[in-house]
């Protein structure tokens, strides 16, 4: 893997990347199965389960704060990528518009496709999370999740979910697509949560 596209670490960015991890200066692309076709006009995000169900368009959320975002990324397969720019919106910002059930403790994140990434409440509504519609000042391309997309730095990328059309507020903790397949229940990358003990490492 090391070579053109992939560097240890070296210097003052050494402390900003996770045990395990290389730099890559490329942005690749890291999708179980195909990009789906999504619609702008069809396109809809819902909430549903311990929360009162309610949709969203696009629209609702191009009307909340802007704001622009650099961040980390941690991919789990090894491969970091620092200071990625974003632009979207805040996820307390969008938390404002629903009513969630006090007892919900477990976000599901669904998307089109089918993906699915499960987060405990407190690791989704962080100041620092954001829903990105705009990478690096262009629209989000679809490899990379566009329309929307979920981006949270503080753990392995695959919580950050592609594609995202929806939150299911749950009061227990349900396994997504890459948590029922060996990867970690939570996935904090300077632990290297990286699988769960059964599959292994
Ligand atoms: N819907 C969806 N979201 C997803 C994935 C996916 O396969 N489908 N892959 C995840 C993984 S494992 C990673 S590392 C990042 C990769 O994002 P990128 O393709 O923009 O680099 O998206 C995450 N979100
Ligand atoms: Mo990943």
């Amino acid at each position: 893997m090391l070579g053109k596209f992939f560097q240890k670490p070296g210097g003052e960015q050494s402390d900003r990347v996770p045990p395990g991890q290389y730099l890559t200066k490329g942005f690749p692309v890291l999708t179980y199965g195909q990009t789906p076709k999504i619609d702008l006009e069809e396109w809809r995000f819902r909430v549903w389960g311990l929360a009162k169900p309610a949709t969203f368009t696009m629209s609702d959320f191009m009307a909340l704060p802007q704001h622009e975002f650099t961040a980390d990324f941690h991919c789990v397969t090894r491969w970091s990528k620092l200071d990625v720019k974003w632009t979207g919106v805040k996820v307390t910002d969008f938390m404002q518009l629903i009513e969630v059930d006090p007892k919900a403790i477990h976000v599901m994140e669904h998307c089109y496709g089918g993906y699915t990434t499960n987060l405990p409440l407190e690791d989704f509504v962080r100041e620092e999370n954001f829903f990105a519609h705009t990478l690096f000042g262009e629209p989000l391309p679809a490899e990379h999740g566009g329309p929307l997309r979920l981006v949270v730095p503080h753990l392995y990328a695959w919580k950050s979910a592609k594609w995202i059309n929806g939150l299911e507020f749950l009061d227990h903790e349900e396994s997504g697509f890459w948590e029922r397949n060996g990867y970690h229940r939570r996935g904090e990358p300077w632990a290297e949560e990286r699988y769960s003990g059964f599959f292994g490492l």
